[in-house]
């Protein structure tokens, strides 16, 4: 399996010295925001970590490789060409044996975290149950890699681009602790509250820190998602946001789109519809994120 993976030289350092590792995903740079908003997002979500005791390791597979932090040029080619394949647990094997380039999706950067041992791993949302899924069957395979891959999730909640209530029933079933983060309520992505509400609460990064390890202690498989509120400054108008979503979710589905491209299509329609105000609201939950998830890795590195 080692021949499969690859690491920078300043995640091997970090690794080597037991220091805290964070993972970050790629498919948020190649298919969830435009260039060159996404480069500069990558670099700076990873300075954030750096300056909270942690080292981050962005994910991809390069080259017959699963590449565990990239280099500054790295980065550059994911956020800015198109022949980068949003990368699932269903891609990873095809898309390292023919050496391809592919942007890892939550699911798949989970599994490649969890290879390197990498527990932490921080993210802007997860995939879901689609709204509609009771006829399209579209769920995000996020949902199966929480059920099964020892990797928390630090996360601003499920977008209402989802079935929020049915994503929840489907954690819920599968044993997926769900934290709020200094919340009671699932944090919306755009929004920092949603009308569902959670059964666990943390307030600070030690108590999640202690509540995964006494999971995998327990054997309990799996992983967990943390689900931090988009900051209150940066949070967008409930009523506006979803009415945005509502009409891109009828384009979508006026244009057929399926499968892996709902996402990204449904994430480009609602920036574009919001001129762009979606974006940056995106860009600060993702940078609050990575303050809190390095704190969650610092916090789980001393235990
Ligand atoms: N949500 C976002 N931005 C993203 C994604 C989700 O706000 O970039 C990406 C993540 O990589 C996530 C994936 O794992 O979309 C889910 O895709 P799907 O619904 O096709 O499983
Ligand atoms: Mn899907």
């Amino acid at each position: 399996m080692k021949q499969y993976l690859s690491y920078s030289k300043e995640v091997q350092e970090a690794m080597e010295q037991g220091k805290p590792v964070v993972a970050l995903e790629s498919t948020i740079i190649s298919h969830g925001m435009p260039y060159p908003q996404n480069v500069k997002t990558a670099r700076e979500v990873e300075q954030i970590i750096r300056d909270n005791g942690a080292v981050p390791a962005t994910i991809a597979i390069i080259d017959g490789k699963i590449k565990i932090g990239l280099s500054d040029e790295e980065l550059e080619m994911f956020g800015n060409s198109q022949g980068v394949a949003k990368a699932s647990r269903r891609d990873l094997a095809y898309l390292i044996s023919s050496k391809k380039l592919g942007a890892t999706t939550v699911a798949a950067t989970m599994i490649c975290a969890d290879l390197a041992g990498i527990r932490v791993f921080v993210t802007g949302g997860i995939g879901g149950v689609h709204r509609g899924a009771e006829t399209t069957m579209d769920i995000s395979a996020d949902l199966e890699e929480l059920a099964q891959t020892d990797v928390a999730v630090i996360c601003a909640g499920a977008k209402s681009i989802l079935d929020i209530g049915l994503t929840l029933e489907y954690l819920e079933t599968k044993g997926v602790p769900v934290i709020g983060y200094g919340t009671d309520v699932l944090p919306a992505f755009y929004t920092r509250t949603s009308e569902f509400p959670l059964n666990l609460r943390a307030d600070d990064a030690a108590t999640v820190a202690d509540m995964i390890k006494v999971k995998w202690d327990l054997g309990l498989k799996g992983g967990a998602v943390v689900a931090n509120p988009i900051p209150e400054a940066d949070a967008m108008e409930e009523s506006f946001i979803n009415g945005i979503i509502e009409e891109a979710l009828a384009e979508a589905n006026a244009n057929g789109i399926a499968g892996k491209d709902v996402t990204p299509f449904m994430l480009g329609k609602v920036k574009d519809m919001t001129e762009g105000k979606s974006l940056d609201a995106n860009i600060a939950l993702v940078k609050n994120n990575a303050v809190i998830g390095a704190q969650i890795a610092v916090a789980y590195n001393q235990k």
